[in-house]
């Protein structure tokens, strides 16, 4: 049977450039279905692009673009960032496509033929900034007098005719749903907020606007445009080929995981879930959500000129070496700070002396003293059987960590193995060997090779290029560098091209 898995990161807003923290979902997202790939799944990665709405239709404005134009120009800006951090997405969606227009008044027509739209008046306030709607309740006033949502946004007071979603009615199944699902928010400090926030009461949703028109037509309701989270949402069903039931992509809806940022919980694991329930489509298995990274401790903001450019910094530093530092630095789950001197702290202690290293140093001892030939595999004494062990050991620790988001924690276990490997090379030192006991050499050689291979072998998810230029040094065969792979051995006495660093130190120019 096959093993599908479907991971999304959020769609981005287009209302201005990509920055690290979009990057940030975005690469997590990669690993995990590059991860997965590697672990034998078929995959469906998703990414896109989160077109209309209010806030993207002012930004139009200001930009003195109709948002057509406009957002063709952001999402193809979107799509360069997935490309230029190597993001191995298998889709990239924009709302404005007719794909998603058609799934979305599917989706509707079907919420609403279950008997849970109605017609009223809105009147509250609302964040143009979050395209959210907030009780007075959850407001501060400023000192100027001025109201603010959670999150700092500026909101607006609204009236205006709207269709409901009866969430109010969503309660008791919500809540039945987080207590039989108890993996589906991450971390658990949200799913307390969520459960917390749904205890409380849910008032029923607004879900169409009618004093602007960016967005897609309610069906047969003439002035009405879907609200736009509704229509943001359900671009993870639409890129399934949903609801063509013979659609080459739909057996992966439910999806297995989204991906996204702490700000954006509620709409994934309590709106999300109630909305689908409504139209009678099954829920996603997981929403694991993101920290937030912040710039030498501050806000990313245009007004502090401190937004970092993810493409600067991955040809500043180099793609892989960035990858490594987001997904090292912090826990997935937990806000983060990065700075220049934290990266060149990272490339330079585990990149370039850590693994490169140990692999620059094994490789180029083969070349030098076994005619740059894959020693065979030699008798195992109990400190070379102690080393492989715990090199072999990776995948399944991996797998698990991966299971549950907690990226840093797969690579501080690599990285045990890689330091392991340098305490063995140190004590086994090979270079003495090589005068008084050339076959031990060559079996400690070997030793390390077979040790490096599953640690190359599983950070290929994470630093994809360097990782697969470290397996070409290593001579491991295109074919067998997937987790199953592992099984297959090397070919004892196979030529090995001249090892090449992989990892250079980072010195400031
Ligand atoms: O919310 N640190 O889009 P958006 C970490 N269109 N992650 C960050 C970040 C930071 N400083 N800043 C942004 C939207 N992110 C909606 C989503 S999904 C159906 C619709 C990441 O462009 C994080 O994943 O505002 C966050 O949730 C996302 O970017 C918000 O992107």
């Amino acid at each position: 049977m096959t093993k599908r898995f479907y991971v999304t990161t959020p769609i981005y807003y287009v209302n201005g450039a990509p920055h690290i923290g979009h990057a940030y979902t975005s690469i997590a997202a990669d690993v995990l279905a590059r991860w997965k790939r590697l672990d034998g799944f078929d995959v469906f990665f998703l990414t896109g692009t989160d077109e209309h709405g209010q806030k993207v239709e002012k930004a139009a404005a200001a930009a003195g673009l109709d948002p057509q134009t406009f957002t063709d120009q952001v999402s193809a800006d979107f799509k360069d960032m997935a490309e230029k951090m190597g993001l191995s997405n298998d889709d990239f969606i924009r709302t404005t496509e007719p794909r998603h227009k058609a799934a979305c008044a599917e989706l509707w027509r079907r919420i609403a033929a279950n008997g849970h739209i109605y017609l009223g008046h809105y009147e509250g306030f609302y964040a143009i900034r979050d395209e959210a709607f907030y009780d007075e309740a959850e407001l501060t006033t400023r000192p100027d007098g001025t109201k603010v949502a959670p999150s700092g946004a500026p909101v607006e007071w609204v009236r205006e005719p709207s269709y409901f979603f009866d969430l109010s009615k969503w309660q008791d199944r919500l809540l039945n749903f987080y207590e039989e699902h108890p993996d589906f928010i991450a971390p658990n400090s949200r799913r307390n907020e969520v459960v917390s926030f749904v205890r409380g009461g849910l008032n029923d949703l607004s879900i169409s606007r009618t004093t602007f028109n960016w967005g897609i037509p309610v069906p047969d309701a003439p002035g009405h445009v879907m609200y736009v989270w509704l229509d943001a949402l359900t671009n993870y069903v639409t890129a399934t080929g949903w609801p063509d039931p013979n659609a080459s992509r739909a057996e992966f809806w439910p999806a297995d995981i989204h991906l996204i940022g702490k700000d954006i919980v509620r709409f994934h694991a309590v709106y999300w879930p109630a909305f689908l329930m409504a139209a009678g489509l099954p829920v996603p298995a997981r929403v694991s959500s993101n920290g937030w990274w912040t710039v030498e401790g501050e806000k990313m903001s245009k007004s502090l000129g401190n937004v970092v450019e993810p493409r600067t910094l991955a040809a500043t530093y180099g793609l892989d070496q960035v990858r490594y530092f987001f997904m090292r630095e912090k826990p997935f789950g937990a806000d983060g700070s990065m700075s220049d001197p934290a990266l060149v702290t990272r490339i330079n202690t585990e990149l370039a002396n850590g693994i490169g290293n140990l692999a620059q140093r094994s490789l180029s001892l083969i070349a030098r003293n076994c005619e740059g030939k894959l020693p065979r595999r030699g008798a195992e004494t109990p400190e070379d059987a102690a080393l492989l062990e715990a090199a072999n050991a990776l995948p399944g620790i991996v797998r698990d960590k991966m299971d549950r988001q907690v990226f840093h924690e797969a690579l501080e276990e690599v990285w045990k193995v890689v330091r392991a490997g340098d305490g063995y090379i140190d004590r086994q030192a090979p270079w003495a060997l090589k005068k008084t006991d050339a076959a031990r050499m060559a079996d400690v050689l070997r030793v390390l090779v077979d040790t490096i291979r599953p640690i190359a072998t599983v950070l290929q998810p994470f630093m994809p290029g360097s990782m697969g230029k470290l397996l070409d040094q290593l001579g491991v065969p295109p074919e067998v560098r997937d987790i199953a792979g592992l099984a297959i051995p090397l070919v004892d006495g196979a030529a090995l091209p001249p090892p090449a660093g992989v990892f250079p130190r980072y010195v400031e120019t």
